[in-house]
């Protein structure tokens, strides 16, 4: 049983898009996983087709109609965790994409308009989810990127290389900087502990560009990997 994705939508035709492409378009085209996009407006029972109406109490915008949404919902779900992509929602994290992936699949209910009849929502149980702090212009970018970082979790995606990088960003830190050949290019050394096969001090010294770069860059992470060494240090 491969991880099933079902998008609701009113522009179907987006999907795949990148998701057809590279890793995540190979475990496609392999059957390690599978993507159905539906058109919310194949709900609609009125002769124009509607999908949405002006907002009661006034205001900009309109509002995508409870009754479409219910039913376009009620024809998709089969008990795998469903999601109404929408600013106002919990960030989606790193630990959102490794509890999906072991999981049977996803429901993603995208937006348009100023979004969708609260009702809908709170009567479907579908948990409102947004992928950070700027603005969209609907759900169907932030359900690509969820299934981008769901899907490269899937058993057979990755090698093993990159699944014991995982554990290193499960560490909480930015990662160090990368450098291939030439050894100098443009006037620019590689940083010389990197071409001494000396491997105790190039882990150490990754580890220390990695602290550097959090604390500089990250706040927050820092002070969350720095609590959780705290927090593991041997007791005087
Ligand atoms: C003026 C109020 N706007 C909220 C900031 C209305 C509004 C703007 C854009 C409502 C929805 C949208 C479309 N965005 C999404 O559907 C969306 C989204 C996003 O904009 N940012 C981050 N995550 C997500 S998930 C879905």
């Amino acid at each position: 049983m491969s991880f099933r994705a079902t998008i609701l939508t009113l522009f179907p035709k987006m999907f795949p898009g990148p998701l057809g492409e590279s890793l995540a378009g190979r475990a496609l085209a392999t059957g390690v996983w599978s993507l159905d996009a539906k058109d919310i407006r194949a709900h609609t029972t009125d002769r124009h087709r509607s999908v949405d109406d002006t907002p009661f109490g006034g205001g900009a915008g309109m509002v995508m109609r409870p009754d479409v949404i219910a039913a376009a919902l009620a024809g998709a779900r089969d008990g795998r965790p469903t999601y109404y992509l929408t600013p106002r929602g919990r960030v989606f994290t790193q630990a959102d994409a490794e509890n999906l992936a072991a999981g049977p699949g996803v429901v993603l209910l995208c937006g348009r308009y100023e979004g969708i009849d609260q009702r809908a929502i709170d009567s479907s149980g579908a948990a409102e989810i947004s992928i950070g702090d700027y603005v969209l212009s609907g759900g169907e970018l932030a359900a690509m990127v969820m299934l981008d970082t769901i899907v490269r979790l899937l058993p057979g995606v990755m090698g093993a290389a990159e699944s014991a990088e995982e554990e290193s960003f499960a560490a909480g830190l930015l990662e160090y900087p990368h450098y291939t050949r030439p050894a100098e290019w443009n006037g620019r050394a590689v940083p010389e502990v990197l071409l001494s096969g000396n491997h105790a001090a190039i882990a150490a010294w990754r580890r220390a560009e990695a602290e550097k770069l959090t604390r500089e860059r990250r706040p927050d992470l820092w002070a969350a990997y720095t609590a959780a060494i705290a927090s593991t240090a041997p007791r005087p």
